[in-house]
This record gives structure tokens, C-alpha cells and sequence, in this order.
């Protein structure tokens, strides 16, 4: 019997009845709680600052400005991708929102109050908070801590081939060009960012709880950063109210409320507030895109050629390898058999919030996808064919794979023609391009269809790919039955709502013959769980879930010797059936993971060098990334008097190898496509141009309801991952990166009878309406 299949989350017997501990949870005897001061201005020179009558209240225990950090050497910290980050601002401030002060107090009250006792005299500069101006020769240089830092320029990179790009586009029969942006949008988990950080002076030893997706990770930038040793470290991630990327990395508030434990002796606990979230936590996307593709004129895609300008805020706190500062845009070639392709990329800073870490990403291959799929529509107008059939002519063939793509990346597995054709039939696509065609004659409601086919690359990381603080890409599994046959898992990525604690037990349940409830999973804990690089990029299913398998086996392997102690036979005579040890051709005498537990911990004689209990240890290295994939068919219709979008239809088919639990897969489906059409449909960070933030809470930074959301129809295929253990690729992301542009493409598919070929996201009323009368505009700035 399988393990795998679905079954109700474990951990939801606690989420739901409101038993979950969240970091707000934590209470601690002695406990102060701190809060953040925050810069008003986008760019202005601190003249000073004057905290003495914030001292002077009663309750407040300590103020702490980048004057007292910069004496511990703690006024920058490192980012992810080799730039430096002010913890609290010291020369100037350089986006709206950027800490200043941390104020520590008897209780959270206090803190905020004293927060307005605080003198801060700036002088306001002028800010760039177009990424179009940034290189401009007169910009206002952000970053002039940087050593002769003279402009806002972060990094030019590149990949593929150019010269042989450029030569295909000379020859091209048919050509297209689009510019795209790729907006600014905010991966707002319910439960905010926060820590509660205790230093005990006697042992030396300091406690941090946080939501973090990464709880190895912070714990050695800690230490890195703070200069304590790392085993001196505690970095525990209690229950996560939704990460989506936003607890990746480590913000200034973390940084913060450490010292302010360090230096008063007592647990500082530090929650932010909505707006905080917003505005100073980690944004994603803003790229301006312009993509160009080359066909035959039968719609043969043979080349893309891309230029993109990032706009990364004012630290480059993208969690981006330097190697590679554009992250995973490298599948920009989408799912498409193309002769050659290039990018250039250019990351430049803003007077904007730093971040670019993440939001069910994938590193940039939302973007990727997004380029590519809105281009592949672009080129179906400009050739006036089908866009399913340009695509199905296009996309990879299964004999393809292991296919390595033009940028250099081996895609695993697919069957990419299966798969779009099961969305076709699905949908209805001839059926509804025929209701589309009568209503167009008739003049009737605007109806759209569009497709998005993506490629995702998941489950960082291989070596050849990645460098990340030299730290390895590797994760780690520990796994103890004990002697009644109950097991207890550590791993060491982290759940924030993907149902780890269920999803992991049932690859252990199902390699040791065991059920799922017999099996703990422990997570979130550094002093309890092995080293690892925790849960982004989809990457615990391809990593941890590897470890996960492969430690299983490494324990089936001790079994099977001691059942052969057990049953008097050689351990080459033992066979592997129906979840026991037997004799092989004699399944009656099969020994059940429990019955050899009990053995293995009771003075069993087993044969030399082999010890008693049944436990391993194990530390996967990942040969290759995951490739999942996916095609997706939305249907909406749209009011030309209102420019409102309904999503009529949403058929997602999704390919993520074999399911381990078929409804948690579901749901993580059901999510990210939520998120696909809040982002072209509402989601938006939008500026003025004093780089005032205009999305600062959830009155103006719209996020989806169910009202939005058609229900979700699903099906799928099945192609494993040949160099996964389990043939499972990750999935906690597809449907964000997927679902975009199937959006973006049925809305302009609508819009086609006004001539209209692209719109910026997000396609809300106005956008849509202003793009109807050929007014559109930059959705980036303010809205009009
Ligand atoms: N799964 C499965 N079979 C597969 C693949 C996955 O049963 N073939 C299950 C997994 O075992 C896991 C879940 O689906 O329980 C997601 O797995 P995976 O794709 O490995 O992704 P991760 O667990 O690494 O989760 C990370 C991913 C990311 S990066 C973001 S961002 C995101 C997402 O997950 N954030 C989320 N989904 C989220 N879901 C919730 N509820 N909350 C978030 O913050
Ligand atoms: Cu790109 S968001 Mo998830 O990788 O944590």
C-alpha cells in the first residue's frame, strides 16, 4: 500500500483550532519589546538626531541609533548578494521606510510612543525612484557609502549567445519587439515579520525565535554578522503564517532586537505592524523588460534576444548569487526549441526598498516566463495564427530531454505536447474560440482566452549552478525509529503553510513500509535539526525531500541486516515486499519496520560491525534543479465601459513529477494562482515621483479574494524527475510564475478588436479602461 496519496494535514489538527505558535506567541519571562523608527523621506541627509527625551520616558529601556551600532561594527550588514545594507541609518536615509532608530521598552506601547519622542533632523535630497532615470548622468548617487561610488549602477551581466542571437535576427523573416514591466509587487504573508531575540549573558548563548524559511541560513549570518560563535546560536522558526519568499532574508529589525537583548539583559521581542511589512520588507519583480523574437514566417520560433533593467531599491538585497546577480532569469527561452537566445541585464538602485529576495518566484523565472509567453502571444497577432498552435509547434518534444538550453540549463524531463493538449481539451479551446468569434461578430461582451505553457527550475542547487557565501547548496536528513517502530524525522527546511510535517512523513512512511502518522517531523529548530539551506525556490521537495528518501533507505538498508540476524538468513537473501523484510519467494516471513525496531534496540546479536538501532544520517547534493511545467488556459470577460476584468474560467494543468500528496499539491496550485491573478489583475507597489510609497496597506495594496477567483479547474501529468529518488519535482511555486501571463494574454486577446497588443500589469479597471482609448500608462508611477 502506498504512503503517498492524499490525506488531511497533520498539521492542521493544531491550525485550525487555533493552537499554533507564532512568534507573537513567544512570551518570555523579563521580556521588552522593541520598536522601529522609520525614515519619512526617500533620500535626505541625517543632520541629527536627538533621542534624549525618548530616554527620559519612564518606561523606555534603551534607544539604539547607527551611532551605537556603527560602535559595535553593527551598523551595515551583509546582504545575500555581496552588497552591505544599513541595520540603522547613519550618513542619510535612502528609501521611505528605512530604519533609524530602535526603541526598547516595558511594553509595545511604550516603544511606539517613545518612537515619537525621537528628533530627527534631515535634510531632504532629491530621489530616483524611476529605474528609467537612474543611469541618468544628473542622478542623485544613492549609494555614495560605496567606495567612489559615483552612480546607481549595480551590475551589467549576460547570458547566451549574442553574436549568434544577432545573426539569426539579421536573416529573420518575421520579427517582433515588445517593452514589458514586470511590476513591483509584495509577497505580504499574513503574519508578519518579527523576532524575539535572548541573549543569556551567563552561558553566552542567544535565542532567536523568527518566522524564517531559512533558519540554518540566518543562524550562520548571524553569526557572521554579530560575531557570535555559531554554536552559540539558537535560530528557532516556530509555525509560519505564510512566508511566499518575505522570510527569506534577514532585515535590520532582527539585527535590532538582538542587540537590544545583548544590551539589556532581558528577551526583546519586535513584531512589525502591516504598513511596516509593506514598506520596508522585501519586494519582488520590478523589471522593465524589452523582448524580441525571430520566426519563420510558418511560426518557427528561432531566436529571443532580452534587455532588462532591474531595479533592485537602494541595498541589492536580492537573494542572488553574485555569480549570477539576474538569478535563475537564464530560462528566459521559456519551453521552446530556439537555435539561440541572449540577455543583458542591468541592475541599477532606486530610492525604493531593498529586497528583490522573493514572491513563489523561483528566482526570476516568473519574470522569464512572463517575457516569454506574453512575446509568444505578441508573435501569434504579428503572424495572425492560433496561439496554441504557434506554441504547440514550438515546445520541446519529449525525445528532447535531458534537454540543455540555449543559456546552458539541462532541463529533466517533460512531455510539454501532452500537457498543453490535456489544458486544450480541458478548456473547451475550440469551443471557446468559436463563442469568441460569434460574439465578436455580433459585437457582443469582449471575451478573452490566453495561454501561458511555463518551465520552472526548482531545488537549489546543484554546485555547477550556484555560489552562494560559499555555504554549499546541500541539506541534510536525520532519521531514528525508535524501538516501538515510531520515527521521528529532522530536516532542515522549514514549513510556512506547504505541509511539510505531513508531505515528509509520508516519504518516510512509504519507504519504511510505515504509516505517515507514525512518523514526527521535527523543523524550524538549529539546535534540533541538521544543517541546510531551508525552504525557497521550491527547493524541499528537490532537496529536502531527497535527504528525506535517501535517509529512509539508509535505515531500510540497517533493517534489512538486522532482520537477517532476525530470520537466520544473508542479508542478500532478504527481499523488499510489501513494506517488510522477507525471505525472498517466503513473504510470510516478512518482518514489519517495527517488529526489527524492537530487535534493533533490545541486545539482538547482530553481526559484526554493525551496530544496534535503527538510525541514519544523510546529506543530499542535488546532481540537477527540478524542472516542473505546466499549461495553463484562462477565460475572462471584460466590461470595455468599466475596464473590469472577471476570470471566467482557470484551467491549470501542472506536471511536478510524482505527487507525494495530491491535495496538498492542489492547494499549493489553487494558492499560487490566486496570487497570478491578484499580480495582473491588483497587485501593485506604486511610487510618486518623491518616492512616497502608495501601497503602504491593504487599502491600497488590493490583494485577491475568493470573489476575484473562478474556481480552479485542475488536472495533470505525470513525467518524473529522472535524478530525483523519488522522481518528484518541487511545486510550491509553479502556478505564481505560471499564471500571469495566461491572465495578461486572455485580457489582451479580449482587447484585440481595439488593436491593442500588450498592456501592463496590473490590468485593473482604469488601466484596462485608459488602454481601451489608447491612453496607456506607467503602471510603475503613480496611478493617474
Ligand atoms: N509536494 C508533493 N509532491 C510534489 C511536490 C510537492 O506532495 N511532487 C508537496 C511538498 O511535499 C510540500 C508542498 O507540496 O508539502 C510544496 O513543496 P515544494 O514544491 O517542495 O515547495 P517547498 O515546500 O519548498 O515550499 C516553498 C514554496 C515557496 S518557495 C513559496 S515562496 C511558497 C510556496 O512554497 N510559499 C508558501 N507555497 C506556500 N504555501 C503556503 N501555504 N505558504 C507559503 O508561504
Ligand atoms: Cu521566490 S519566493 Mo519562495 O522562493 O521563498
Amino acid at each position: 500500500m502506498s504512503a503517498y496519496g492524499r490525506m488531511h494535514r497533520k498539521e492542521d489538527a493544531r491550525f485550525i483550532r487555533g493552537r499554533g505558535t507564532y512568534t507573537d506567541d513567544v512570551n518570555l519571562p523579563g521580556m521588552l519589546h522593541g520598536a522601529v523608527l522609520r525614515s519619512p523621506h526617500a533620500h535626505a541627509a541625517i543632520v541629527s538626531i536627538d533621542t534624549s527625551a525618548a530616554e527620559a520616558h519612564p518606561k523606555v529601556k534603551a534607544v539604539i541609533t547607527g551611532e551605537t551600532l556603527a560602535g559595535l561594527r553593527l551598523a551595515w550588514m551583509p546582504t545575500l548578494s555581496g552588497d552591505t545594507q544599513a541595520v540603522l541609518a547613519t550618513d542619510k536615509v535612502r528609501f521611505q521606510g528605512q530604519e533609524v532608530a530602535f526603541v526598547v521598552a516595558e511594553d509595545r506601547y511604550a516603544a511606539r510612543d517613545a518612537l515619537e519622542l525621537i528628533d530627527v533632523e534631515y535634510e531632504p535630497l532629491p530621489a530616483v525612484v524611476d529605474a528609467r532615470r537612474a543611469l541618468d548622468e544628473d542622478a542623485p548617487v544613492i549609494r555614495d557609502d560605496l567606495d567612489g561610488k559615483a552612480d546607481n549602477h549595480i551590475f551589467d551581466w549576460q547570458a547566451g549567445d549574442k553574436a549568434a542571437t544577432d545573426a539569426i535576427f539579421e536573416r529573420a523573416q518575421v520579427t517582433v519587439a515588445q517593452d514589458m514591466l514586470y511590476p513591483r509587487v509584495h509577497p505580504a504573508p499574513l503574519e508578519t515579520c518579527g523576532a524575539v531575540a535572548d541573549f543569556d549573558r551567563v552561558t553566552g548563548k542567544l535565542t532567536v525565535w523568527c518566522p524564517t524559511q531559512a533558519p540554518h541560513a540566518h543562524r550562520t549570518l548571524y553569526a557572521m554578522v554579530a560575531g557570535i560563535p555559531e554554536h552559540k546560536i539558537r535560530v528557532i522558526s516556530p509555525d509560519i503564517g505564510g512566508g511566499f519568499g518575505n522570510k527569506v532574508g534577514i532585515y535590520p529589525g532582527y539585527v535590532c532586537a538582538i542587540v537590544g537583548s545583548i544590551v539589556t539583559g532581558r528577551p526583546v521581542k519586535w513584531m512589525e505592524d502591516r504598513s511596516e511589512n509593506l514598506m520596508s520588507t522585501s519586494f519582488a519583480r520590478d523589471y522593465h523588460m524589452h523582448g524580441e523574437i525571430a520566426a519563420t514566417r510558418d511560426g518557427r520560433i528561432q531566436a529571443i534576444r532580452v534587455k532588462v533593467l532591474a531595479d533592485h531599491g537602494a541595498f541589492n538585497g536580492t537573494a542572488q548569487p553574485t555569480k549570477y546577480p539576474a538569478g535563475f532569469f537564464h530560462v528566459f527561452t521559456g519551453s521552446y526549441d530556439l537555435a539561440a537566445a541572449h540577455c543583458e541585464v542591468t541592475g541599477v538602485y532606486t530610492n525604493k526598498a531593498p529586497g528583490g529576495v522573493a514572491y513563489a518566484c523561483s528566482f526570476r523565472v516568473t519574470e522569464a516566463v512572463y517575457l516569454v509567453e506574453r512575446l509568444v502571444d505578441v508573435l501569434a497577432v504579428e503572424l495572425d495564427m492560433d496561439p496554441a498552435e504557434l506554441r504547440m509547434r514550438n515546445l520541446l518534444k519529449p525525445g528532447q530531454f535531458p534537454y540543455t538550453s540555449p543559456t546552458g540549463w539541462e532541463y529533466d524531463s517533460g512531455d510539454y505536447p501532452r500537457t498543453l493538449r490535456l489544458a486544450l481539451d480541458m478548456a473547451g479551446y475550440d469551443k471557446l474560440r468559436a463563442e469568441q468569434a460569434d460574439r465578436r461578430a455580433a459585437g457582443g461582451p469582449l471575451m478573452g482566452i490566453g495561454i501561458s505553457f511555463f518551465t520552472e527550475a526548482v531545488g537549489a542547487g546543484p554546485r555547477k549552478h550556484m555560489d552562494i557565501l560559499g555555504l554549499g547548496m546541500a541539506d541534510g536528513a536525520e532519521l531514528r525509529v525508535h524501538p516501538t517502530g515510531k520515527a521521528v524525522l529532522r530536516v532542515s527546511c522549514q514549513s510556512q503553510g506547504q505541509g511539510h510535517e505531513t508531505t515528509f512523513a509520508q516519504i518516510v512512511a512509504q519507504e519504511l513500509g510505515m504509516s505517515p502518522g507514525d512518523v514526527e517531523v521535527v523543523h524550524g529548530d538549529t539546535d534540533q535539526t541538521p544543517f541546510g539551506l531551508g525552504t525557497y525556490g521550491s527547493r524541499s521537495t528537490p532537496v529536502s525531500g531527497a535527504a528525506t528518501a535517501m535517509v529512509a533507505r539508509k535505515v531500510r538498508e540497517r533493517a534489512r541486516v538486522v532482520a537477517s540476524a532476525m530470520l537466520e538468513a544473508s542479508p542478500e537473501d532478504l527481499e523488499w515486499a510489501e513494506g517488510r523484510w522477507a525471505v525472498r519467494g517466503d513473504p510470510a516471513t516478512g518482518k514489519s519496520m517495527a517488529e526489527i525496531a524492537l530487535a534493533a534496540h533490545s541486545g539482538l546479536e547482530l553481526p559484526e560491525g554493525v551496530e544496534g538501532h535503527l538510525d541514519a544520517v544523510c546529506v543530499y547534493n542535488p546532481p540537477n534543479l527540478t524542472y516542473p511545467f505546466g499549461a495553463y488556459v484562462c477565460v475572462v470577460d471584460v466590461d470595455p465601459g468599466t475596464g473590469q476584468v472577471k476570470v471566467r474560467r482557470f484551467v491549470a494543468v501542472d506536471d511536478c513529477g510524482v505527487r507525494i500528496n495530491p491535495m496538498i499539491v492542489e492547494g499549493q496550485i489553487h494558492g499560487g494562482l490566486a496570487d497570478g491573478v491578484g499580480m495582473a489583475l491588483m497587485q501593485l507597489m506604486a511610487f510618486d515621483e518623491e518616492g512616497n510609497h502608495l501601497g503602504a496597506s491593504f487599502m491600497d495594496y488590493l490583494l485577491p479574494t475568493a470573489v476575484e477567483c473562478p474556481s480552479w479547474e485542475l488536472g495533470e501529468t505525470v513525467t518524473p524527475s529522472p535524478h530525483h529518488p523519488i522522481g518528484a519535482k518541487g511545486v510550491g511555486e509553479s502556478a505564481t510564475v505560471g499564471s500571469p501571463a495566461a491572465v495578461v494574454n486572455a485580457v489582451v486577446d479580449a482587447l484585440r478588436p481595439y488593436g491593442v497588443r500588450h498592456a501592463d500589469m496590473p490590468l485593473t479597471p482604469a488601466n484596462v479602461w485608459l488602454t481601451i482609448q489608447g491612453r496607456p500608462f506607467r503602471t510603475d508611477l503613480a496611478i493617474p
